[in-house]
């Protein structure tokens, strides 16, 4: 059986690599992907540097950094911790980046959600980040955590869309952490799930979608265009669980596949990464991967030490 702890470990690292191995492809087609690259199963040099992560796993240090100092999710502290950590060179969403450059100078963290969007923003950049809150609030009511990841993101994304796609995704990663037998794990049920916490139409006619796909065994490529896999949540947390219900029980395979999808290669990889660490833990990163991944401040150790602080909270 897999221990709580490495849980965590797992879910973070997961995150860290899905992100590391789409960065270099971010925008590719999975058809450009496959001529140039085959399958991204090695981490490929950018002009970030090798082994470096992006906004995704910087945003998932900064949440939970910020959950472990104050014990649950508090929305001031997350904002000013990802203003904190906040890098320019890490490829953050344009809106993102002004927003927290904005918080970095004082802004009102009640305010900035709505100031590059007026409906706020409707991508990923929520979702991306949001599995130390799927991990720490896993045996949460549906309430209870749709408030906390709203508290999470709301600095950034409350467009409806971009709520329920992190909501969705923090619920994906909980439920992984509870699956005692990674053997007995049971996607449709999982699905059914899922269905039940989504609230907005976009969502519930996704998660139909991906029924569909499992029933009538769609290939990933038909699939994909199905799904979308742009930078919306409504498009890349879909694409995401596809790769986690389709590839599970190879958990490299499972991110390989995700990055394989193209379009936002490196925030599908992480949620993908995200899931399937929960599910499966870290005993099954490859060495390649792991002695690979940048160890700096906030580096592969560090992250390692904060899953661990994470895993030791209870709400
Ligand atoms: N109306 C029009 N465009 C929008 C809207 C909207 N309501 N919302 C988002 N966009 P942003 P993120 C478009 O800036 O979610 C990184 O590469 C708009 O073009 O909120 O944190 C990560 O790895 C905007 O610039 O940032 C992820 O791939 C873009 O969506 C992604 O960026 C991103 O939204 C996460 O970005
Ligand atoms: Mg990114």
């Amino acid at each position: 059986m897999i221990d709580h702890k490495d849980r965590f470990i797992g879910s973070l690292l997961g995150t860290c690599i899905g992100d590391i191995l789409g960065a270099p492809v971010e925008g590719y087609s999975g058809d450009e992907i496959s001529a140039s690259f085959g399958q991204v199963d090695r981490f490929i040099p950018s002009s970030r540097g090798y082994g470096c992560y992006t906004d995704d796993t910087q945003m998932t240090i900064a949440l939970a950094l910020s959950i472990i100092r104050c014990g649950e999710v508090d929305p001031e502290d997350c904002a000013r911790s990802y203003a904190q950590l906040y890098e320019s060179g890490r490829g953050y969403g344009w809106g993102a980046s002004l927003i927290l450059k904005s918080l970095k100078k004082g802004a009102d963290y009640r305010q900035t959600g709505r100031s590059q969007f007026r409906q706020g923003s409707f991508a990923n950049g929520g979702a991306m980040r949001i599995a130390p809150v799927g991990l720490v609030y896993r045996d949460k009511e549906d309430n209870d955590l749709r408030r906390a990841v709203y508290n999470a993101i709301m600095c950034t994304h409350v467009h409806p869309e971009g709520i329920d796609g992190a909501v969705l995704q923090a619920s994906a990663v909980g439920l992984m952490t509870k699956i005692e037998d990674k053997h007995r794990f049971d996607p449709e049920v999982f699905l059914k799930v899922l269905f039940n916490v989504a609230q907005t139409e976009v969502f519930k006619t996704r998660i139909k979608a991906l029924e569909e796909i499992l029933d009538l065994s769609i290939p990933d490529r038909d699939a994909i265009s199905i799904l979308g896999n742009g930078v919306k949540a409504s498009q890349s947390v879909p694409c995401a669980l596809l790769a986690t219900i389709r590839y599970y029980k190879r958990p490299e395979d499972a991110i390989i596949k995700a990055v394989g999808f193209g379009g936002d290669t490196d925030t599908i990889g992480a949620m993908t990464g995200a899931q399937i660490g929960a599910l499966h833990g870290s005993g099954w990163i490859p060495a390649h991967w792991f002695d690979n991944i940048e160890n700096n401040k906030y580096g592969r150790d560090d992250i390692i030490n904060i899953a661990g602080r994470l895993s030791d909270i209870t709400v």
